[in-house]
């Protein structure tokens, strides 16, 4: 533990040297937010943080997140001077190159000690709390000895200005996160200028309004960043530290300004500032004794590491969290032999309903399991007899009431999963995810295992009307690299789809689910949905026409198929749950499934753009308009949506 201040400032002004030497050598990047924030993250990291650089995954470290992502070179220094194998002081003289793991912005996937991907900013904070309620639940579950740490954040003005951190700090206030400590670069300075430009906010009454503890302190004095922290710390709320801080600090012509925001200093600036701040060393060069002092803070960490695996040697608890850290699910035999018992029922129910049977089975069995929704329970289906209310007053709980917090919800689910131990699910109508897409799109670059039970997937909720029904929604979903999404059409389908999410370790999922009823058509095979789309029904007369159709449109194709071969005209059904897992079949399946030589029509209640990749120049048939407000079945004719309707296209096309 340094506290010598004599000490401090060196180890300070290296990461303002590493930081305004990369960004000069990339000839773009932040030198600002790191240079600032140097002296309050030298203290957090040789006095507060627990962390054991030789063990970057050790399970009961302290979170750091950088949610102003764009002083990724903060990160990056932090993690080099205190000793972690990566990044390497090669990778930061190549920062923002193409061969580097230090990228523009941190990625969870490039540096072990990432903890998040940061830079859409204000979610950083936001999946902080979920990384700190992460930690409360299996504390809860596990215990002191095995699970005890803190989630540290640096934010600056603009992660507080965005409005999913009045999402967090209520989810936050509300769950009584007293482990979640936010320090707020609070520099005045944002791109276009003073935030005086644009906000006069009272940060503080806010947060405080909420239920949060709040401080400030001088961001360059350190005593004093050490006594904020330390309130921050003890403090049972969860904190906000404003630290005051100067913009740039140690370039001495430019500190202060915007310009350093996000602009290299200049050759002569870094000379001013080499003199300003008495930093002889060469670029990326750290002296001998100042990088001793920076890998003695790692000692108490390594101890701290030491301590616990002694604990967790001596405890039977301590191998199910190693399997629930490590992401490996437990047995699901119990769960398979159920779901084959449902071929055998033919259980007509809308999908959202299939969807919370098939998670009474899956919460039964698999503990990491932590629901929610965001204020439409009911509605979405989403808890269970196995998941009681996860509250302040209960960490122990699994089922989080977020609110109507969509983006709130689904950065706090990305935040559980980034922690480990926890899979988490929630719940809201699949219209809102546009409120949370940016927060999906992090699940997917992140490679988290969230998945999303979105319901009143299309105009087949009826009587709500325009601003509720879905229609362009599947569609800009599957834009989405490295997402499934998942569109069942009967309960075996949802029972499949939802197996298929919780056995991909590093893909979030999208379950789009009906409100209105649907029959069961499938009454054999086994996880046919893990193909993405496979023939539900083949064609008795000659085949002519193949017919794709996604969950409710399914039946619809059913339908369809049974007028057509009524008139001597051969249809297959294919029923496609999943496009990208159907991309990812062989060539000859997927020609098979989808044969180029006859009528190909696709039926999907949705926009059509993007089905011709399927039925090339055959029948789209979708909706390509907003919807309207009346009862379901009224809709579907309107919109002409029903076997009567199109099975007359397709002979047309046909004649
Ligand atoms: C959601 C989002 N909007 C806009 C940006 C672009 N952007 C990056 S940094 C920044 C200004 C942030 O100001 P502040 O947090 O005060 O950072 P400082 O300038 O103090 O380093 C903006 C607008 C972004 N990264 N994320
Ligand atoms: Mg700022």
């Amino acid at each position: 533990m340094t506290r010598d201040p004599t000490a401090l400032a060196p180890m300070a002004n290296a990461i303002r040297a590493l930081a305004m030497d990369a960004v000069q050598a990339a000839n773009s990047g932040h030198p600002g937010m790191p240079m600032g924030m140097a002296d309050v993250a030298t203290v957090l990291w040789s006095q507060f943080l627990k962390f054991d650089p030789s063990a970057p995954d050790w399970s009961d470290r302290d979170r750091f997140i950088l949610s102003a992502g764009h002083g990724s070179m903060l990160v990056y220094a932090l993690l080099n001077l205190s000793g972690y194998a990566s990044p390497t002081i090669g990778d930061i003289r190549k920062f923002r190159q193409l061969d580097s793991v230090c990228a523009g912005h941190p990625e969870n996937f490039l540096i072990p000690g990432v903890e998040c991907t940061t830079g859409p900013l204000g979610q950083g904070i936001a999946m902080a709390v979920g990384f700190a309620l992460a930690e409360r639940h299996l504390n809860a579950r596990f215990g002191d000895d095995l699970v005890d740490h803190h989630t540290w954040v640096i934010a600056g003005d603009g992660c507080l200005m965005e409005g999913i951190n009045h999402e967090a700090v209520g989810l936050a206030g509300t769950l009584g996160l007293g482990r979640l400590n936010v320090l707020w670069d609070d520099n005045k300075i944002t791109i276009d200028g003073d935030t005086s430009l644009s906000t006069t906010e009272d940060v503080l009454g806010r947060y405080s309004a909420s239920g949060w503890h709040v401080t400030s302190c001088d961001g360059h004095d350190f005593a004093d960043i050490a006594r904020a922290l330390a309130e921050a710390k003890a403090d049972p709320r969860p904190s906000l530290v404003a630290c005051r801080t100067v913009i740039g600090k140690g370039a001495p012509n430019k500190q202060g300004g915007h310009n350093v925001h996000g602009s290299p200093l200049g050759a002569d600036e870094i000379v001013a500032a080499r003199d300003y701040l008495g930093w002889s060393a060469a670029p990326f060069e750290i002296p001998a004794d100042i990088a001793a002092n920076w890998l003695a803070t790692g000692e108490a960490g390594k101890q701290a590491h030491a301590a616990w695996t002694a604990r967790a040697a001596a405890n039977p608890n301590a191998a199910e969290l190693a399997r629930r850290m490590a992401g490996d699910l437990p047995s699901t035999d119990a769960i398979e032999a159920e779901f084959a018992g449902w071929l055998a029922k033919s259980q007509k129910v809308a999908t959202r309903k299939s969807s919370e049977l098939a998670l009474e089975v899956l919460t039964a069995q698999i503990p990491e399991l932590v629901g929610g929704s965001a204020d439409l329970t009911g509605s979405n289906n989403t808890k269970t007899k196995s998941t009681p209310p996860l509250t302040a007053q209960d960490y122990s709980g699994r089922y989080v009431y977020y609110g109507i917090r969509e983006f709130g919800m689904a950065a706090a689910m990305n935040g559980m999963a980034l922690h480990g131990g926890i899979i988490p699910y929630g719940g809201t109508f699949l219209v809102f995810s546009d409120y949370c897409r940016n927060a999906i799109r992090l699940s997917a670059l992140q490679h988290a295992r969230v998945v999303y039970v979105l319901t009143h997937d299309s105009i087949g909720l009826g009587e709500d009307g325009p601003t509720h029904q879905p229609i362009e929604h599947v569609m800009s979903m599957r834009l989405i690299p490295n997402l499934q999404v998942f569109r069942p059409a009967d309960v075996i389908e949802t029972a499949e789809c939802w197996q298929l999410a919780l056995a991909s370790r590093n893909t979030p999922s999208v379950l789009a689910l009906t409100r209105q009823n649907l029959p069961q058509l499938r009454t054999s095979g086994e996880l046919l949905s893990a193909k993405g789309a496979y023939r539900l029904v083949a064609a008795t007369a000659a085949r002519k026409v193949v017919i794709v159709a996604t969950g409710s449109e399914v039946e619809i194709a059913v339908d369809t198929a049974k007028l057509l071969e009524a008139q001597g005209i051969g249809a297959d059904v294919v029923s496609m749950p999943s496009w990208e897992l159907f991309d990812a079949q062989d060539a000859a399946y997927r020609a098979d499934v989808l044969p180029a030589d006859v009528l190909r029509v696709s039926i999907e209640a949705g926009v059509t753009t993007g089905w011709q990749k399927y039925v090339g120049d055959g029948l789209t048939i979708g909706i390509d308009s907003f919807g309207a407000s009346a009862p379901a079945e009224v809709l579907y004719d309107h919109f002409g949506l029903t076997a009567a309707k199109i099975a007359p296209r397709i002979l047309d096309r046909l004649a």
